[in-house]
């Protein structure tokens, strides 16, 4: 728990059963069999479950607003083990900690139980942290513990865990009365973190107990004293808890009405489960993101920023991603459109002078230390799709204008931007640019700007490229910027014109029909016939022979020609409803979704044809396959969004379209149930033979865009 600001105070949990591990952090594989927001609103309740070797823990929490600093908050942990056996012996340590300001004083009992803190920060003005007594499961008693106290310098929030796992010392001993003395692993101030400075401090109160126990904590604002009725804890917590579960219930069908649809229970226990752990995912990052100009030699660090966001992934992606996070403000749109403007807001201050916002954002040491070393610099010619702008039209109706006025410049020149950077060789043409610059090394470079990274584009990058899905991303874009300065009474010919233009289903047919193919593609410098070998770099006379490499063999020369690649890239025309209800190029389209042999699959559309040439192969020793069979949700979302789209429209396919809708939403939202039932997660894609969840989890990133089609809300 922290506040929105840069040098935050932070409080948090961590856990340990004695025998096994020290668990803090969401890691991707640490071996926590379940975990995730049941319930959260994204700003004042959550409720969470958290199943651990044996362990389950329910940590819960509410905040009560008052007085000038963001107000109270209580959390209760409920910790009690499954199946049978004696409960071996549970550690807790609650922590608060400062980052660059703020005071911490421990108020001690005995010596060793921190009964509280009294703080004073920026943000949070004085605080009063309290720690009380663990009871038993209904509340009934005071629970044995044995206590420990740790109070040190932090060298920065990221070493966190490693600070406390470094103190500990099994010289503590656990002796209730009238039972055999148990030794175990205490905090200890003389364990540390030597040579690196502090930055804050950290006061950490660890309570071992026997499972079942209960544990509140509260955080009471000295400026809420006037408005507070009693401490929020106890009954009255427990009174909290209910008002809010009610009320989250009735919101959630309010607003998703999956209720009055007549889907049934488990179901929309799932679908709650789903936003809340997008919501609970919800961060607040402040730094600099560590930028690689075409301009300059040097890696450079990026101006100071904030950021507030979603993220992919609590595990493997806590950080913000740009074009994920359209997805994401399209389900939080709906459940809480002030909080998808503040989100939208955020990023685009982030825009530097260019118009260029990076694609993934790094920023500051605790969200760098997450990422690999060779993954953190991001490219200043690098784009990503301006999902920004769906989400916006979908905000607009409803959004305030004095928030859209201050918007329109920003999304102008990013706008601009995309259009001026990533143009194509002709007029009305786009291309991503940034694809990977050594194509030996790989099957098909990687195209990481478009978002599909290793989807197969023409084989041989070259300023000959033109992208379909960048062009229809265009489209969109000019559409949305055309609508919100209509909205603004501002000039908005040249995007309406813009619009129109990207839209012509005749220019489109020239620059991207291909006959030969049957389908729309990409058109570039390509050979289909290129196969990975293993290759032996000549002998260098008095030195030691090589390791042999992977190299690209083609074994066919490139030629500018439309690529071979049906996929997700091909539909894009329909996609984001380009292509009029009555196209010729629509039945094609459709017949590709449909076939098994091609993209249909009992559990959504697959990302590549089966028969396509690359269909899951890998790109290169390291780099298994991706977007070249799996199926995606986001993707599957939008061909929800536009198959129900023409099926409402006049025209000689909607009975197909609107077929194809109704058993593509039953299989993607089925199977996306079914992973979740089997495993507790939501995964960040999914086989395509056999539905499996794969890829990184938790991942409720785009993949919570079933609520919205289990809500048919598109
Ligand atoms: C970091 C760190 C275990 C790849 O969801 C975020 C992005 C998408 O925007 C993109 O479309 N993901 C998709 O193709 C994940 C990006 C991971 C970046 C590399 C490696 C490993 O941590």
């Amino acid at each position: 728990m922290k506040t929105r600001s840069p040098r935050a105070v932070v409080t948090g949990l961590m856990w340990l059963q004695h025998g096994g591990n020290l668990r803090h952090t969401s890691e991707q594989n640490d071996g926590v069999s379940r975990y995730g927001w049941l319930m959260h609103d994204g700003e004042n309740f959550g409720v969470q479950e958290i199943r651990d070797e044996g362990l389950l823990l329910r940590t819960e929490f509410v905040k009560q607003p008052g007085g000038d600093h963001g107000g109270d908050w209580s959390w209760r942990v409920t910790a009690k083990m499954e199946g049978k056996g004696p409960a071996p012996l549970l550690s807790l340590f609650f922590y608060v900690a400062t980052d660059g300001q703020g005071t911490l004083r421990p108020v001690l009992e005995n010596g060793t139980r921190l009964a509280a803190v009294a703080g004073t920060a920026e943000e949070l003005g004085d605080f009063t942290l309290t720690f009380l007594p663990p009871t038993g499961e209904g509340g009934e008693g005071p629970k044995y513990a044995s206590y420990n106290f740790l109070a040190a310098g932090v060298p920065g929030l990221h070493r966190l865990t490693d600070l406390v796992r470094h103190s500990l010392r099994e010289s503590s001993v656990f002796s209730p009365t009238g039972r055999p003395r148990r030794r175990f692993f205490g905090v200890s101030s003389t364990g540390g973190l030597p040579g690196e400075p502090p930055r804050g401090q950290l006061l950490l109160h660890q309570v071992t107990l026997e499972p079942p126990a209960v544990l509140e904590v509260t955080l009471e604002s000295g400026s809420a004293a006037g408005a507070r009725h009693g401490r929020l804890a106890g009954p009255a917590l427990s009174a909290a808890l209910t008002r809010h579960t009610a009320a989250f219930e009735r919101r959630f069908e309010d607003t998703f009405g999956l209720g009055t649809r007549g889907v049934s229970l488990p179901a929309p226990r799932f679908a709650q489960a789903a936003l809340s752990e997008m919501l609970g995912g919800i961060g607040f990052f402040h730094g600099r993101s560590l930028l690689r100009s075409e301009r300059r030699e040097e890696p450079l660090p990026g101006m100071e920023s904030v950021l507030f966001t979603a993220v992919p992934s609590r595990s493997c992606f806590p950080r913000g991603f740009l074009w994920d996070e359209g997805f994401h403000l399209l389900l939080l749109a709906r459940w809480d459109p002030a909080l998808a403007r503040d989100i939208l807001a955020h990023w685009l201050d982030l825009l530097n002078a260019d118009g260029w916002i990076p694609r993934e954002q790094i920023l500051g040491e605790e969200a760098r230390s997450r990422v690999p070393p060779e993954f953190v610099l991001q490219h200043s010619e690098t784009a990503n799709p301006p999902t920004l702008l769906l989400a916006l039209e979908r905000l607009l109706p409803d959004a305030p204008l004095p928030y859209l006025r201050r918007l329109f410049p920003r999304l102008r020149s990013w706008f601009e931007w995309l259009n001026r950077t990533q143009a194509g060789p002709e007029p009305f043409t786009f291309r991503w640019r940034g694809r990977d610059p050594d194509p030996e090394r790989f099957l098909n470079p990687k195209t990481l700007s478009s978002g599909l990274d290793d989807y197969p584009h023409a084989s041989h990058p070259s300023a000959q490229e033109r992208h379909l899905d960048l062009r229809c991303w265009m489209a969109l874009g000019a559409r949305v910027l055309a609508a919100l300065a209509e909205r603004l009474g501002e000039p908005h010919a040249p995007y309406r014109d813009m619009a129109a233009a990207l839209s012509d289903n005749a220019l489109l047919d020239r620059l991207h029909w291909a006959s030969e193919l049957g389908t729309f593609a990409d058109l570039g410098n390509h050979s289909s016939a290129v196969a990975l070998r293993w290759h032996r770099p000549a002998p260098v006379p008095g030195q030691p022979p090589a390791a042999p490499q992977l190299r690209r063999e083609v074994r066919e020369a490139p030629r500018l020609q439309f690529v071979a690649a049906l996929g997700y890239v091909s539909l894009f025309p329909l996609l984001l409803q380009l292509l009029q209800a009555d196209s010729p190029r629509l039945p094609a389209l459709l017949g590709s979704m449909s076939s098994e042999q091609q993209l249909w699959t009992p559990f959504g559309l697959r990302s590549l044809a089966r028969d396509s040439p690359l269909y899951l192969r890998r790109n290169t020793e390291h780099d298994p396959p991706y977007w070249r069979g799996s199926v995606w949700v986001n993707i599957n979302f939008l061909a929800l969004r536009a198959l129900h789209g023409y099926a409402r429209a006049a025209g000689p396919h909607r009975e197909r379209a609107a077929k194809l809708y109704r058993e593509l939403r039953q299989n993607l939202v089925a199977n996306v149930f079914r992973q979740y039932e089997a495993t507790g997660f939501l995964w960040e894609h999914y086989r395509d033979s056999d539905g499996t969840g794969q890829g990184c989890h938790p991942f409720a990133g785009w993949s919570a865009l079933v609520v919205l089609a289990m809500a048919e809300d598109y």
